[in-house]
């Protein structure tokens, strides 16, 4: 049987008509699809831990760390490299294959971006994948980043081009699409995706997920977030989304990018186990480990491993996840 193609020219007409196909035909075909790309019974396990909080100048509406918004969280300075290295080997210890550093700036300094290098290297040397999340970049800092050893560059364009001045005025969609360039060109591998349940339409996340898609080569991992509700934010109080909706959303975002490690990322503490299970049916094959996600609580850890257990689902090692790169996401 000849594989399924990746397509970069997807119309955001055919998207929502994903969305509209009968629930049972999306997952029988979302299901498919990674079953052809991906071990259907294993799930790739990340850790993140924040090394700079609070205090940024951005306004994105769903943040606790914007300086725009009356939140309860403690800022926190760059974390000095010790601490961070501690942190990456309880979480290696756990069996997370990726550590991944998020500071809340708008963008890095020059010299912010040396201290960071340095966390790269010492975590990559630990045997773990390295990933960060720093806000904007330039060409040269993303070569910066590249040598020092990082394998994952976050980024997310959050929502559609159509709804994201609802969420975000201080800088546009365009500069995120800039960053991910830079990132693309670098040789860095790309996580990008986006945040569900924000008041967004249905059309919206067709349109997001079609920004992804279409770029010209897909994110080696798409983070999909649910709304973590934060008081004090301008998103608090927002519609929730609807689960079936969410589960739908995975299996469009698995059929569009099959190769792609679909991330069941923020918002899974909201989550029933049944939920998750259908999301991991429908194509999630990666998550966020560790009972902190940036600011916010994560699942436990106790409570992960017996959701894996029950499903029969194991983490992925390195290895497996080098095989997935070796037939990385181009096409
Ligand atoms: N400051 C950097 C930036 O914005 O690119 C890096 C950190 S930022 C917290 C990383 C991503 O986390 C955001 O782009 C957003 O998609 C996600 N995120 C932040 N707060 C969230 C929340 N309350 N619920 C769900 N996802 C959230
Ligand atoms: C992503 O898409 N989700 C993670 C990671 N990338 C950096 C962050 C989620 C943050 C949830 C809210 C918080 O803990 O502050
Ligand atoms: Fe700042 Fe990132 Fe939060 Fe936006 S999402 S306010 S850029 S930390």
């Amino acid at each position: 049987m000849t594989q399924t193609a990746l397509r970069h020219d997807w119309t955001l007409d055919e998207i929502a008509s994903l969305f509209t196909l009968p629930f049972n035909d999306l997952l029988f075909r979302a299901h498919s699809i990674h079953r052809e790309f991906h071990n259907p019974n294993e799930v790739q396990i990340s850790s993140l831990l924040s090394i700079k909080t609070g205090a940024c100048s951005e306004d994105c509406g769903y943040c606790s760390q914007s300086a725009h918004h009356k939140t309860e969280i403690e800022r926190e300075r760059l974390l000095p490299l010790d601490e961070v290295l501690e942190k990456a080997k309880i979480a290696r210890a756990n069996g997370s294959t990726r550590f991944c550093m998020g500071a809340a700036w708008r963008n890095p300094t020059d010299k912010n971006l040396e201290k960071v290098a340095e966390m790269i290297s010492a975590v990559k040397a630990l045997g773990m994948e390295t990933c960060v999340t720093l806000g904007m970049l330039t060409q040269s800092q993303s070569e910066q980043l590249k040598q020092s050893g990082l394998d994952y560059y976050n980024h997310n364009l959050d929502t559609s081009p159509e709804f994201y001045g609802n969420v975000i005025t201080t800088r546009t969609f365009q500069d995120r699409l800039d960053t991910l360039n830079h990132i693309r060109d670098s040789g860095i591998n790309i996580c990008s995706g986006g945040i569900l349940g924000m008041g967004e339409t249905s059309t919206d996340r067709a349109s997001m997920l079609q920004q992804l898609a279409n770029l010209a080569q897909h994110p080696e991992s798409v983070p999909i977030n649910m709304l973590v509700q934060i008081e004090g934010t301008p998103l608090y109080g927002a519609d929730s989304i609807d689960p079936i909706e969410f589960v739908k959303s995975i299996a469009v975002a698995r059929l569009l990018m099959p190769k792609s490690q679909v991330r069941l990322s923020a918002g899974r503490h909201e989550m029933s186990d049944e939920m998750q299970a259908l999301c991991f049916f429908a194509g999630a094959n990666s998550i966020f480990y560790g009972e902190k996600l940036l600011t916010t609580e994560n699942c436990e850890t106790n409570d992960d491993m017996a959701l894996f257990n029950h499903l029969g689902i194991t983490p992925s090692t390195l290895d497996d996840t080098s095989e997935f790169k070796a037939s990385a996401c181009s096409s």
